[in-house]
Formats: structure tokens, C-alpha cells, sequence
């Protein structure tokens, strides 16, 4: 098909417009598709960086992978951009895209369902829209969740969510208590012990922190960036290459990260001297099993006379504080850095496909997807970070880059003429399924308890394989594996069919 006699008119519908959704905004529109509306209910565009304005936010993947391939074009003040840079970076990306009248702020789509032959989607305010196309672009962290301890609606003081920073309540010489130390405390915390008067911090399982090699960018090395562009793509392509190591070993090698448990054990004896404190910091399971986080300041906090580490389990949380076994711990605010709804698949939103089949239903014994993109049933709906994409070490952009340009074929399919469909093959999907359900056991994060399991014990988050891999095979052949239905003739192409990938 020459793609400039394609149906570019077609109307697509983006949920999402976090780096997910403006990638696939982004990458279609470039291909001549204007007719396009991304949807978000946030105020701004960034996603998971519009939500999360914690203090110490910022990204744990290097910003020249942590970033779009084809917007390189910026002079980031660190290695590791903080959020509010990444936040200014995406709106910039709009911007340069052209793509602002076409976002929707403050819109949140409630559901989506398959409605003869095209997607309608019901806003918060009622109204319905229409669509050809549905790429739900939510990521697998935007709904915040608080442990189920009673008695937090009695505490006295405040109370939030990392995700949902009070910005009004002023730490300044309060005690506070944070609770949870994954990533999002582990920023957190020593981004305000130096303004709250006592810090408390719970942690319930140690995690592996290592050695954030931060530093800010000098003038100097901007000047040679902008003047010498192949030296930021080789850099790029180092780090690259640096997380694609581990991606292979978390599932191929997990002895190789042997290694890299005596590097933490080292770093961990050299900042930590207290022995009780080091013993309550040293995790007991496999690395890598939970997110690996990363940190230069992290376990020297823990170290201030001012800051309190507990180990011991959180029984309830009371009108003055918070309670354990032993007593309660009294404090002026509590933090909850207890991380996100994970279990549940596109929570926050009912898709309803072919038959009235609900996205939920479909996914009742696993949210599953071919390739994390698509989902027999739910014709012309693929998403964005979908199911098993998720990376244990790298960049989730990397990953969203190569779903975009898959996403951008099957639509090219869509536009041949008015009506088509392009649905992936219940084979396909349950092949797929069958893979990753043989490699998840092998996997490094199999031996633990974490937040890529569903409550059957499914990992349906993480990619058991490398990013390179994954890349390969989202750009093959769009048949056998999706069905394509013309309005007045169905096409099953098999392998030999016609295919613009
Ligand atoms: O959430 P988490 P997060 N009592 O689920 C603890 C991404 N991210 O927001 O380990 C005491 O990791 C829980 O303990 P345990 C990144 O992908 C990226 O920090 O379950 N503690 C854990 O310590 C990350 O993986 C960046 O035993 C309780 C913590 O709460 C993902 O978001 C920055 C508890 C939750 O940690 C989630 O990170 C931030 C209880 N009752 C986040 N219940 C970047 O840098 C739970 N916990 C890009």
C-alpha cells in the first residue's frame, strides 16, 4: 500500500500523556496522522512525572537513555535528571511536536468499549467520543496504594502518599515518618531529612542500594555534547548496552549477579559502621529479585543521629502515630512510600471489547497481551507498557519507542480503508502467553516477594528477556499473528500475506 494514499483521517484516541502516550502521539503524527486526541486527567502532560512530585524525584536510569532516541537535543543538568527536568522535557516534546492542541489535560477517560466497528469512549463528564484506533497509554504505576493498617483515618497529623505530595505541609523541624523503603523512599528520605526535625523510617523487607555515580553536567561537557552529536549517541548506546548486560542476566546468567551482591555487601560495610545497623540494612534475598535502587546518600541518612530506622512490623497506625508490637511511634506526619496498585491491570479505567467481554474479564487469571501491544477480542487496542514489558534494569522509554513504531504499522493497516480492523489471533496470544509463563520461573525476580506479581503469583509485569530481543521481534511481520478484517472482504492473511512490515 503507498502509504501517502493511506486513510490518514482515521481517528485515534491515546489515554495516557506520559512519556507512553506521547511517544505513540508523537510517532503518528509524524507519519501524517492528525486526526489524533490524547487524553489525560492530570492537569499537565509528564505522567508518572506530573504525579510524582515527592522531594528528591528524580530518574534511576541515566537521562541520555532515560529519554526519546529522537529527542536527544537537550542539556541535562545531571546524569540522573531530576523530575521537574524531566517533566519541562516532555512538555518541551510536545511542544517541538506540534502536538499540544491535540491533549486534552484534565480529561479522564472512565471507559472505552467496542462499539460496532469503532471504540467509544465515555469521559468523566459523561459525554461519549469515538475513536478508530485505542492505544491506552497508562503505565503499570499511576494508581497509589496504602497498606491496609487500620486506623489511618484517626491519625491526627497529616498524612499522604508519595505519589500525592502534600506540597502545603511545611516538614520544617516536624517529626515525620516515612514508611516503605523502595524507590520512591529511598529518594525521599534523604531529601528531607536535613528540613524535618526527626526522621522514622519502616521498613519492612531491606532493599539493594547502590552506588548512584550522580554528578551535575558542566557547561563544558554540553558545549561538547551540542558540538559533537555521534559522542552523545555513543554514550547512549554504552549505557545501552551496560543495562542489556544485566536484562540477559536477570533470566540467562542470575549467577553473574553473585558479583554484583559483593559489590552492595562492600559499598553497604563501607558507609554503614554501626554493625545492628548494617544487619538490619542487609537484604536476605537474591539481587535483583526486587528493583535494584540506587543511591549516594541513602544509607549515610540512616546514619544521622537524627534519623531512626525500624524493622519491626507495623501493627496500626493511631491517632498519634504509628504502632508496632513494642509501642508507638509518635510523629507529626506520616509518609506513605508504599508504592502502587500493581495487581490489576488498567485499574482505573473499564474496557469493554468484541461481545461485551471486559478487559477485566479477559484478564481475570492474568492480565496477558501479545507482546504486552495487543489482545484478542479488542480489535484496533494496543497499548503502551502493557503487560511483561516492563524492565528490570534500563529504560522503559527504550521499550515504549519500539511498541510506538509497532503500533504505527498496525495503524498503517487500519488506514487502508475505512472500517479495517486489526486484531492479534487468540494463537498468537496464548503462544506468547505460553513463553513467558516457561521463562518466568527462571527468572531472577521468581525467588521473591514483589510488586510484578498478581495475587495468583503471576509475574505480569517484567519482560523475562533482553531489550534487543524484544525489539526483533515487535518488528516482524505483523501476520500470521494479527488478523485483518476489510469491511467487505475478511483477510486472514497467513504468513505469506501482503504486510507493510
Ligand atoms: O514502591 P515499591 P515505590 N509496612 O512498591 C513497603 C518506580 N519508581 O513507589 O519491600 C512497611 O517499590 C514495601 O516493603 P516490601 C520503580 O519501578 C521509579 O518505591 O514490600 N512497609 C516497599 O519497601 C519502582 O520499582 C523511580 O516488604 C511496607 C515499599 O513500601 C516502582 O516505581 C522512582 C508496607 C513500596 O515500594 C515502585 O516504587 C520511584 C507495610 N505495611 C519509583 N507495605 C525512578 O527513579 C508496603 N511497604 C524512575
Amino acid at each position: 500500500m503507498d502509504a501517502d494514499n493511506a486513510h490518514r483521517d482515521i481517528r485515534i484516541a491515546v489515554i495516557g500523556a506520559g512519556f507512553g502516550g506521547l511517544c505513540a502521539a508523537m510517532k503518528l503524527d509524524e507519519r501524517g496522522y492528525r486526526n489524533l486526541t490524547v487524553y489525560d486527567r492530570a492537569p499537565d502532560v509528564g505522567g508518572t512525572w506530573q504525579a510524582n512530585t515527592y522531594p528528591g524525584a528524580a530518574c534511576d536510569a541515566p537521562s541520555h537513555l532515560y529519554s526519546y532516541s529522537f529527542d536527544q537535543d537537550v542539556d541535562w543538568s545531571y546524569r540522573f535528571a531530576h523530575g521537574p527536568e524531566i517533566q519541562r522535557y516532555l512538555g518541551r516534546c510536545a511542544d517541538r511536536a506540534g502536538l499540544r492542541h491535540r491533549i486534552r489535560t484534565d480529561t479522564e477517560v472512565t471507559r472505552a468499549d467496542w462499539d460496532g466497528g469503532e471504540w467509544a469512549l465515555t469521559l468523566g463528564d459523561g459525554s461519549v467520543e469515538r475513536a478508530d484506533v485505542l492505544i491506552p497509554a497508562l503505565g503499570h504505576l499511576c494508581v497509589p496504594v496504602y497498606p491496609p493498617l487500620p486506623g489511618r483515618a484517626d491519625f491526627a497529623g497529616d498524612v499522604f502518599h508519595t505519589a500525592r505530595w502534600n506540597h502545603d505541609v511545611d516538614l520544617r523541624g516536624k517529626s515525620v515518618a516515612v514508611i516503605g523503603t523502595g524507590s520512591s523512599a529511598i529518594q525521599t528520605i534523604p531529601a528531607i531529612a536535613d528540613t524535618v526535625g526527626k526522621l522514622t523510617v519502616f521498613q519492612r523487607t531491606a532493599p539493594y542500594v547502590m552506588y548512584k555515580l550522580d554528578a551535575p553536567y558542566t557547561e563544558r561537557t554540553h558545549r561538547f555534547y551540542r558540538r559533537f552529536g555521534f559522542a552523545r549517541k555513543f554514550a547512549r548506546g554504552a549505557i545501552w548496552g551496560y543495562f542489556e548486560f544485566f536484562n540477559y542476566a536477570f533470566w540467562r546468567f542470575p549467577g553473574a549477579m553473585a558479583l554484583l551482591r559483593r559489590v552492595h555487601g562492600r559499598q553497604l560495610r563501607k558507609r554503614v559502621s554501626d554493625p545492628a545497623l548494617r544487619a538490619a540494612l542487609t537484604p536476605d534475598y537474591a539481587i535483583g529479585c526486587k528493583r535494584i535502587l540506587l543511591s549516594s546518600d541513602y544509607y549515610a541518612t540512616l546514619n544521622r543521629p537524627d534519623v531512626d530506622l525500624v524493622t519491626e512490623p507495623i501493627t496500626a497506625i493511631t491517632p498519634k502515630g504509628v504502632a508496632t508490637a513494642t509501642g508507638t511511634h509518635e510523629v507529626d506526619v506520616i509518609v506513605f512510600a508504599t508504592g502502587f496498585e500493581t495487581s490489576e491491570f488498567l485499574s482505573s479505567i473499564e474496557i469493554g471489547g468484541r461481545d461485551g467481554k471486559t478487559l477485566r474479564e479477559q484478564w481475570s487469571e492474568r492480565a496477558a497481551a501479545y507482546l504486552g501491544l495487543a489482545v484478542p477480542n479488542f480489535p484496533n487496542m494496543f497499548l503502551i507498557w502493557g503487560p511483561n514489558t516492563n524492565l528490570g534494569a534500563g529504560s522503559i522509554v527504550s521499550m515504549i519507542e519500539t511498541q510506538a513504531e509497532h503500533i504505527v504499522r498496525a495503524v498503517e493497516r487500519i488506514a487502508e480503508s475505512p472500517g479495517t480492523t486489526v486484531e492479534v489471533t487468540t494463537e498468537a496470544y496464548d503462544a506468547f502467553l505460553g513463553e513467558i509463563r516457561a521463562r518466568e520461573p527462571k527468572t531472577i525476580w521468581a525467588g521473591c516477594d514483589n510488586w510484578y506479581r498478581d495475587e495468583h503469583g503471576n509475574d505480569i509485569h517484567n519482560w523475562p528477556g533482553s531489550m534487543r530481543d524484544y525489539r526483533n521481534r515487535t518488528r516482524r511481520a505483523l501476520t500470521p499473528h494479527y488478523r485483518v478484517t476489510a469491511p467487505t472482504a475478511t483477510e486472514s492473511h497467513s504468513a505469506s500475506g501482503s504486510d507493510v512490515g
